[in-house]
């Protein structure tokens, strides 16, 4: 069945797709929309989501909108895969889905205010309080995610890697970009990066230029 993801390469929640689909081994066409690129009134993506945002996959004419969503969606269409098979085991599902609604609900939305003031804003538009406000509460959930990673732990969910190393894990490339000293007290997370890092992947659809959302 042919796969077509709608979305910018330069989402962060198109990202974990591309990664995913890549780490799954899938083939897909690309539809390349949002931002710049325009197209979100296209009807053909419109009767595939409700909501006009991206990402969204098209899989044998089902819509799978919500990035974390498409994540499962590929754990339950590919059991054969380790990424899949973790998702039908109920333990590691519980707490791959756990740390998957902790992203959505804890770590992103921060990150994602952090990013809007630093790179998607003009300095005269920029407030630091509230960059501030942002900058604590990411803070406040990477310190989760090093207990979540202590005692050597190499991914979050166990031993390996799995989605939600792919659902929080495409946050950190532009994170550790836009305030680099948040290494300082975030070891485990650190080294957490590093191993994901090495992924080519992660190298692919990750760790690459986010240029074209800068406002100049
Ligand atoms: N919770 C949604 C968020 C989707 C979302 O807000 N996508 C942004 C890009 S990161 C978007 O489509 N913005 C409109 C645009 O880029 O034109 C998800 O995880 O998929």
């Amino acid at each position: 069945m042919t796969l077509t993801l709608w979305g910018r390469p330069s989402s962060v929640n198109v990202q974990k797709v591309l990664w995913a689909l890549d780490e799954f081994g899938l083939t897909y066409d690309h539809k390349i929309v949002a931002g710049k690129y325009g197209g979100l009134d296209d009807p053909a993506f419109q009767a595939l989501t409700p909501v006009p945002r991206v990402p969204v996959l098209e899989d044998g004419g089902i819509g799978v909108w919500e990035s974390h969503a498409i994540l499962r969606h590929l754990a339950r269409t590919h059991p054969e895969h380790a990424l899949g098979a973790a998702m039908a085991d109920p333990a590691q599902a519980a707490a791959i889905d756990a740390w998957l609604e902790y992203g959505s609900t804890s770590l992103q939305p921060p990150f994602i205010g952090m990013f809007w003031q630093l790179v998607r804003m003009r300095d005269d538009q920029r407030d630091a309080a509230t960059l501030d406000g942002h900058r604590s509460a990411v803070m406040g959930s990477l310190a989760v995610l090093e207990r979540g990673l202590s005692d050597g732990r190499p991914y979050l969910a166990g031993d390996s890697f799995s989605l939600a190393d792919i659902g929080l894990g495409s946050l950190l490339y532009r994170l550790f970009d836009i305030a680099p000293d948040i290494g300082d007290a975030t070891a485990g997370v650190c080294a957490w990066r590093d191993r994901l890092a090495a992924r080519g992947a992660y190298q692919r659809h990750v760790a690459v230029s986010y240029d074209e959302l800068r406002v100049t």
